[in-house]
């Protein structure tokens, strides 16, 4: 099978964004689009000859296509082995699992995660380092750079490679392996939970589950993991089988895109227990019967109980948050007596952490918590341990929560959306911004006082790197936060986010609508960066 050296010019736009290079599938189709791109990962790695390369997706459009043209580009640059899921089919944290336990050089996976799937929908391209993880910014400042003098690429003329059949093929000299998607992802989740209690739970006729898998990745996963393997009745996951259009919904796991899911649980004869992913598996949405809980809370209540739980029981070294999230977290690890990170948003900030053996467990507001059991965030993993929870402490959802506020306080949290603004009003909102950082802090406004104000910059504590421009930070003096930035995955206009976040010690004011208890917050946001005039939007688009 001739190997083609194929002459190419290079595109402006492969800078990767919060997490990997997204784009409509469209650019993804033009043509050497996709070829410049892998290529540029490949001419950034060292030492890959003979090497094994996971590859999936999240089975949205163009998944396949993409994976036959990257198994032909890698047996032409001499990978060994490619190990592909069958169907193409890998969530993110699979491939994390799969590179771990195989020793890979790396994974690509197909996703825009959140983004919707389709012809006219999006695309994306994920690389994945040695450790499992999302490559961090020096790997993706190489990638880019590379695609920015890239002149030629190399690939196979062959034939498709088959998908649908475990087992194992030869590509003009390297393997190519179609593996079972779920069952390492399976097993690693076994040596973590009480897969014994949690069936008991799940099987015992009383307790109810519901999991909506948004015609995403998931669906295999949640189907084998807890109506064949744990005893749930055919039925608890909805919306199951992957689509190449996600059904046309936008598989996002929060309150407005899980509208099915959220109307089961806050509807008549609710279900005790509502989970749901996102696109590639890696971010999770927990509901108890009429009651959500935010992804911050999420990440503080599972480490206060993580020694609950089989995997976690020795203790936990250390927590990490991204810095938007709230610093619910922040709380329990004081006291816990272990160590806190606050990193900037993106999982790719976590790796080191947790490669250095300084942090267990990892969340963002944004429905993503993980632990050093991998190096993504892992949406059924976050399930199996509330679920793990749920089948030791027999409590109510809600009642776990609730006493989780009794004990440390309630940090209220909301984050407003502003999507597909018009991208230079969207800079010039976060430059004015930056412009008033200074004349900010100390300001009044009643009732709070600006304790600090700044742009988020990061310095890694493992290998020094430092990420500037990272968000804009209000702090009062009361800890209640107002944080703005602009989203790094969309693939149209500018989405701003804002993130609110207020402290209530006061147990008698634990119950109020979040909206409502953060309205002064809100109203500063608005004063502060002009929201309306300079975006031209009367209100948010999402508000979670
Ligand atoms: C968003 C979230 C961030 C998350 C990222 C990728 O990024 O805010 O927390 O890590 O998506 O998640 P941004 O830049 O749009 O705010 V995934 O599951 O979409 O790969
Ligand atoms: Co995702």
């Amino acid at each position: 099978m001739p190997i083609l050296t194929v002459t190419t010019i290079p595109f402006a736009d492969q800078k990767p964004g919060t997490s990997g290079l997204r784009k409509k599938v469209s650019t993804f189709q033009q043509p050497h689009y996709l070829e410049n791109f892998i290529q540029s990962i490949f001419d950034s790695l060292t030492g890959y000859q003979g090497q094994t390369l996971v590859v999936g997706g999240d089975g949205r459009y163009y998944n396949q296509q993409a994976i036959q043209i990257i198994l032909k580009m890698a047996a032409a640059n001499g990978f060994g082995r490619v190990l592909v899921g069958q169907q193409g089919i890998l969530s993110t944290p699979a491939v994390s699992c799969v590179i771990r336990k195989n020793q890979a050089i790396g994974g690509i996976i197909l996703s825009a995660s959140h983004n919707p799937g389709g012809p006219q929908a999006d695309f994306g391209v994920k690389y994945n380092t040695g450790n499992g993880g999302p490559a961090p910014e020096p790997v993706t400042e190489a990638i880019f750079a590379r695609s920015q003098k890239i002149r030629q690429y190399r690939i196979l003329n062959a034939g498709d490679v088959r998908l649908d059949r475990l087992g194992t093929t030869q590509l003009a000299g390297m393997e190519v392996e179609v593996i079972d998607p779920v069952a390492d992802y399976l097993a690693l989740m076994e040596s973590l939970f009480d897969f014994d209690r949690i069936h008991q739970l799940l099987a015992g006729g009383y307790f109810r589950l519901k999991v909506d898998a948004m015609h995403a990745v998931t669906g295999p996963y949640a189907q084998t993991i807890f109506e064949h393997t744990l005893g749930a009745p055919a039925g608890t996951v909805i919306r199951g089988i992957p689509l190449e259009d996600f059904g046309g919904g936008h598989p996002d796991p929060n309150l407005v895109y899980a509208r099915e899911l959220v109307g089961h649980l806050f509807g008549d004869d609710a279900p005790d227990f509502g989970a749901a992913s996102d696109g590639d598996g890696d971010r999770n949405l927990i509901l108890g019967p009429h009651f959500f809980v935010t992804p911050s809370d999420s990440l503080a209540v599972l480490t206060a109980n993580a020694h609950l739980v089989p995997g976690y029981k020795s203790g936990l070294v250390g927590v990490a948050r991204s810095m938007p999230t709230s610093q619910a977290v922040d709380r329990v690890a004081a006291r816990l007596g272990i160590a806190c990170y606050e990193t900037p948003t993106g999982w790719k900030f976590f790796g080191n952490l947790l490669d250095a053996g300084k942090a267990t467990l990892c969340g963002e507001e944004s429905f993503g918590t993980g632990s050093n059991h991998l190096r993504e965030k892992d949406g059924l993993w976050a399930v199996l341990f509330w679920l793990n929870l749920l089948a030791v402490r027999q409590q109510p959802v809600s009642q776990i929560v609730k006493e989780h506020w009794q004990r440390y306080g309630r940090h209220y949290y909301s984050r407003h959306d502003y999507e597909g603004v018009d991208s230079d009003r969207a800079n010039a909102l976060i430059q004015r911004l930056r412009e008033q950082i200074p004349s900010l802090r100390g300001k009044h406004f009643h009732p709070y006082q600006v304790e600090y104000s700044d742009d988020f910059s990061y310095s890694d504590p493992v290998d020094g790197s430092v990420s500037q421009n990272q968000g804009i930070r209000l702090g009062f003096t009361d800890g209640s936060r107002i944080v703005f930035r602009l989203s790094g995955t969309g693939t149209q206009g500018a989405t701003l986010r804002v993130y609110l976040e207020r402290y209530e010690p006061n147990i008698a004011r634990h119950n109020l609508d979040s909206q409502k208890a953060l309205a002064d917050l809100i109203a500063i946001a608005e004063e502060v960066a002009q929201i309306r005039s300079l975006t031209q939007r009367n209100q948010p688009t999402v508000i979670i």
